[in-house]
């Protein structure tokens, strides 16, 4: 047995990566997160590149989990509960095509589960208008400048981190109590 079996990577963007950093570093069986850019033109884009919106990256984050404990499909769930999917280049207060919903898959089977997910939830009618979310394939991920890594750790008291990451924090934590790390 290999050291990486069970290991998977997904990369997801639903708005601000400090937001999706901070949930997902929260549940069990996740290894690594890291906040970068995916989906652009321009080579190593600079988070002020980004935030223009000029250079076609959304802002994501890189998620190294272990399969065996949580799946891609529970981080789907998770990463829907948190963000939401109906508004077009938009998450709350933030604008942008950076601040888009989007599943960057890594296999066919990535691919399949995201497709799924969005067909069930839209015809389940938990959220009223069709979603929004592109699924594409990941092309190229830039890791984020080092002091977007952990921002919400490293800045709990910033205005953004108190108002708009801290209360997404505490429904993960609330609505997926059981797959916490301990
Ligand atoms: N509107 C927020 C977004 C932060 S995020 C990393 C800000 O400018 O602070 O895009």
């Amino acid at each position: 047995m290999s050291a990486n079996e069970g290991r998977e990577v997904a990369t997801l963007g639903g708005g601000c990566f400090w937001c999706l950093e901070a949930v997902f570093e929260q549940l069990q069986g996740v290894e690594r997160v890291q906040s970068g850019y995916a989906g652009g033109t321009t080579t190593n884009p600079t988070y002020k590149q980004v935030c223009g919106g000029d250079t076609g990256h959304a802002e994501v984050v890189q998620i190294t989990f272990d399969s065996a404990v949580l799946s891609f499909g529970d981080l789907l769930d998770v990463f829907f509960d948190i963000h939401d999917p109906t508004t077009l280049n938009r998450q709350g207060g933030d604008v942008g095509t950076q601040y888009r919903s989007v599943i960057f898959y890594h296999s066919p089977e990535q691919k399949r589960l995201a497709e799924e997910k969005i067909a069930a939830l839209n015809a389940s009618g938990a959220w009223r208008v069709p979603l929004v979310t592109q699924v594409a394939p990941l092309e190229k991920f830039y890791p984020a400048e080092d002091y977007h890594q952990g921002y919400f750790r490293n800045n709990p008291y910033q205005g953004y981190c108190q108002m708009v990451v801290a209360p997404k924090v505490s429904k993960v934590r609330s609505h997926f109590a059981a797959k916490l790390r301990k």
